[in-house]
């Protein structure tokens, strides 16, 4: 059997950390992949995430299976971490926990399957690498909707309306709820307002991926593209991701919701996707959602989680203008856009070679496709980085 096995490709944007791992140069930098470093170069421990683990462990609580949903405190502060419109609204709302922003789009692709199996699906053009793969696996076919124009260095709304008014009925469609991965191009409330309104008349399903809540604007602003949705009276899917917002990537924290038309679904819904999480892993693990609850559940450190967040926000804005400051020292006075763009990433516009020549000649590793992750820089890097951009320009 074996012998028929095929070496599958490494993942885009995680092979590159192999890559990065094995390179020798002292001075070599980790563009790649999206994950937000402090100042000193490490991925942060949140104070809030500290305490909450202290209190935690001090409990001294044995490890038993969560239910197949999950952790039932932080599966309620979730819920209204994204949903503040009051109980009647809740009530429409299946939620269940999920492993990462990831679990919850498989567990959603998977329910969405059994129910709707002749369903396309359309991601952006471009999108996160691994939406492709993972709505494929799950047994869809997988169209694009056009999202990113290169030169307005902003989304094509047009093209993206058009092309969402040409699918057909029952479409799944997958939407980045804020700080678009990769390009970090968003829509406005007006765009949005045009989605809505093609994704109701056109009766597709929207599948709204969140997983960097907090990374754009605000904690209330990131979310409320939802509010618009529930206004609408649509049913629709959001994959939350707590990954980034409380800096848990390897607790593989996440919720998906599942918004239907009305509250006499709720049950059914929840039932089915309980079918789905109970045939994949049974049920969740419990750490990260512990720590997720206790913060968000304690006014104090839920406070300090919010002034945590928009610190990391906050700095991530001001080292995109501290790039566009040092491209322009460099002679690069065209890329001025990176400071417009939100959230982690900024799509820089270079080719494949300019990317490759980063990489190979200056140490400076980002995604082929141009993706450079903003919130990996620092004071000691970034003087860097500006120079080898301009060198392969
Ligand atoms: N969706 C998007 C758009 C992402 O950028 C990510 C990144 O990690 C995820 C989902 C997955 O999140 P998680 O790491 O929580 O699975
Ligand atoms: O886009 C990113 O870099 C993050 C992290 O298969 C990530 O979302 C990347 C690839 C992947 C899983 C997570």
């Amino acid at each position: 059997l074996l012998h028929t096995v095929q070496l599958a490709p490494a993942d885009p944007i995680l092979g590159l950390n192999e890559h990065f791992a094995k390179d020798q140069r002292t001075d070599k930098v980790n563009l790649g992949v999206g994950v937000y470093l402090g100042e000193d170069g490490t991925l942060p421990l949140l104070e809030c995430v500290r305490v909450a683990e202290e209190r935690i462990t001090a409990g001294r609580k044995p490890h038993g299976y969560l239910g197949i949903d999950g952790l039932p405190a932080f599966v309620a502060t979730t819920r209204e971490l994204v949903f503040d419109q009051g109980p009647a609204v809740l009530e429409r709302v299946a939620s269940v926990q999920a492993l990462g922003g990831t679990g919850a789009l498989k567990v959603g692709a998977d329910f969405l399957k059994q129910l709707s199996p002749d369903a396309k699906v359309m991601i952006s053009t471009p999108s996160w690498e691994n939406h492709r793969a993972l709505f494929t696996r799950a047994g869809f076919e997988v169209e694009e909707y056009r999202y990113y124009s290169p030169e307005r260095k902003g989304v094509d709304v047009d093209g993206m309306i058009e092309d969402l008014e040409a699918a057909a009925e029952g479409t799944v469609v997958v939407l980045h709820a804020c700080c678009h991965n990769p390009t970090g191009y968003d829509l406005d409330t007006g765009d949005w307002e045009r989605v809505i309104d093609v994704v109701t008349s056109r009766r597709l399903v929207a599948f709204l991926d969140m997983a960097y809540q907090g990374f754009g604007h605000g904690i209330d602003e990131d979310k409320s593209v939802i509010g618009a949705f529930l206004d609408s009276g649509a049913e629709f899917l959001i994959a939350q991701s707590f990954s980034k917002s409380f800096s848990l990537y390897g607790e593989r924290i996440g919720a998906l919701h599942v918004v239907a038309a009305d509250a006499g679904l709720t049950a059914k819904v929840l039932s089915q996707l309980k079918v789905c999480i109970r045939t994949n892993y049974s049920n969740p693990a419990k750490h990260g959602a512990a720590l997720v609850a206790e913060v968000l559940c304690d006014p104090d450190l839920r406070h300090i989680w919010v002034t945590e967040l928009a610190a990391m926000r906050e700095r991530i804005k001001d080292l995109r203008g501290q790039l566009v400051q040092r491209l322009e020292a460099e002679g690069v006075t065209d890329m001025g856009f990176i400071a417009d763009q939100l959230g982690m990433f900024s799509y820089s516009g270079l080719t494949k070679d300019q990317m490759v020549a980063l990489r190979t000649e200056h140490g400076v590793y980002g995604t082929d496709a141009g993706r450079m992750c903003v919130a990996a820089l620092n004071s000691r890097n970034i003087a860097h980085v500006a120079k080898a951009i301009a060198a392969v320009r």
